[in-house]
């Protein structure tokens, strides 16, 4: 049965020409040519005003002053303040020295409660400090944290929570408040996903003890690298800014131990450069996100993740998640497939406590982590971001309707197949 839907129009450069993607023979994993002369990749950094960054440089360069503060790590902290609404920003090195620094700040020991759910370094931080991450698992309709689930995880030796916007979309504030306050517990937001974003019409950033962005270079709104603590406690800041600079009080004198977490200033004035653009990359990311979902809505088994739109949200993550009963192919032949075309979607996230040190450290953890695991296998990322177009998406989403729409014979012809290291070696090839 061939689909029904239109040729997709072509045009840039990026896609090969006289290509319709309708029938399984024209997939390249069935022999067809690549959609995509160049890679589609998840997280391609978005870059605001060139001549202004560079302009920024020139004048760093110029004055010489090159880290430790300045006025560029300045303005961006205030920008950031502004933004969120919030007291306090201390810009960091990247959002994983923010979280451990945050972390140690708040003088979380034992256990902490976390998602399995999550990029790894949410883990990471607290390991690296001896903690011990206790992996929760998620609600399935919003890929967050459960709280009656996190309530269960509980013990004499728990000191905190942390929390972490999953694409985003808010974490169950309210509940994960009223839970650390009742137990006497620090409540910390991981919302690397999450700038820019709002719950009920309260900036993120402003939740919990204090929160931590990441704005690596995959991230909608980058520093090259770089990361920010954010909170409304005036102590806790100042203990912040001190732990990412040694400790240092004073010219020879230390209050606290600190480490080296500060950022500097040609990242801040990528920043403060990506900032004055950011409207404009969430405009991009809300057309390319409206776009995938118009083209993949009504194709059984496929649903994307969604956001409510009375809120603010960056739309960086176009998520899919597959009803493998409905769609026949699974992720993994899906995710196959699109690389075949070399658009390399990305299965975000394996959970935590599938991977080292975690998975000999917990054995038994995916006992207690049921959605995480089924989520784990359902979901795939797929591009966006200034570099990806209309005409990218609707191929991109032809692919995936002739995949799903032979969902039999893909699977039957893609059994026995090695996927995985095939997909990983055209992932890694294309990076190097
Ligand atoms: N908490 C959460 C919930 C997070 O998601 C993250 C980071 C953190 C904490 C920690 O924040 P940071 O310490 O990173 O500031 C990426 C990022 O490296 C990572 O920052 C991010 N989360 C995570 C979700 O994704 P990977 O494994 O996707 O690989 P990466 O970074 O090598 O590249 C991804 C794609 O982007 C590739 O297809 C190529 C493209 N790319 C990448 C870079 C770096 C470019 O085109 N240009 C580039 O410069 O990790």
């Amino acid at each position: 049965m061939r689909m029904k839907s239109a040729m997709p129009r072509l045009g840039t450069p990026e896609i090969a020409r006289a290509i319709s993607k309708l029938s399984l023979d024209e997939l390249a994993i069935f022999g067809g040519a690549p959609a995509f002369t160049e890679s589609l990749h998840v997280g391609r950094p978005n870059i605001g005003n060139r001549q202004k960054f560079h302009e920024r440089v020139a004048d760093i360069l110029e004055r010489k002053w090159i880290t430790n503060g300045g006025r560029y790590v300045d303005e961006f902290e205030r920008r950031i303040k502004d933004l969120c609404d919030v007291e306090h920003c201390v810009a960091m090195c990247n959002g994983t020295v923010a979280l451990e620094i945050a972390i140690r700040a708040l003088g979380m020991t034992g256990e902490v409660i976390v998602p399995s759910f999550t990029f790894i370094a949410t883990a990471n931080a607290l390991q690296w400090q001896e903690i011990t991450p206790v992996f929760c698992d998620i609600d399935p309709r919003t890929h967050n944290l459960d709280p009656a689930r996190v309530e269960q995880m509980i013990t004499p030796r728990t000191t905190g929570i942390i929390g972490v916007h999953v694409w985003g979309r808010p974490a169950p504030v309210e509940a994960l408040s009223e839970i650390a306050s009742r137990h006497g517990l620090k409540l910390l937001f991981d919302s690397a996903h999450a700038f820019g974003s709002s719950h009920n019409g309260r900036m993120i950033g402003g939740f919990g003890n204090a929160e931590v962005f990441s704005f690596h270079a995959t991230k909608f709104m980058n520093s090259l690298e770089g990361g920010a603590v954010v909170t409304n406690d005036a102590h806790l800041a100042e203990k912040i800014h001190l732990m990412r600079n040694f400790g240092f009080t004073g010219y020879d004198e230390t209050e606290y131990i600190g480490t080296n977490g500060k950022l500097d200033e040609v990242s801040a004035a990528m920043g403060v450069t990506n900032l004055e653009s950011m409207e404009e990359f969430v405009s991009v990311n809300r057309r390319n996100y409206r776009l995938y979902d118009k083209e993949l809505a009504g194709v059984a088994g496929l649903s994307l993740v969604k956001y409510n739109e009375a809120e603010r949200s960056n739309y960086q993550y176009v998520v899919l998640e597959l009803d493998e009963s409905k769609t026949i192919v699974n992720r993994e032949q899906l995710m196959e497939i699109l690389h075949e075309e070399n658009v390399l979607a990305r299965r975000y996230f394996r959970g935590c406590h599938q991977m080292e040190p975690y998975r000999s450290l917990f054995p038994h953890a995916a006992m207690l982590l049921p959605e995480t695991e089924s989520l784990s296998r359902r979901v795939l990322t797929l591009p966006t971001g200034t570099d990806v177009g209309p005409e990218q998406i609707s191929l991109l989403c032809q692919i995936i309707k002739t995949a799903v729409s032979y969902g039999s014979e893909v699977r039957d012809r893609l059994a026995g197949r090695e996927m995985v290291s095939a997909a990983g070696a055209k992932f890694y090839s294309d990076l190097s």
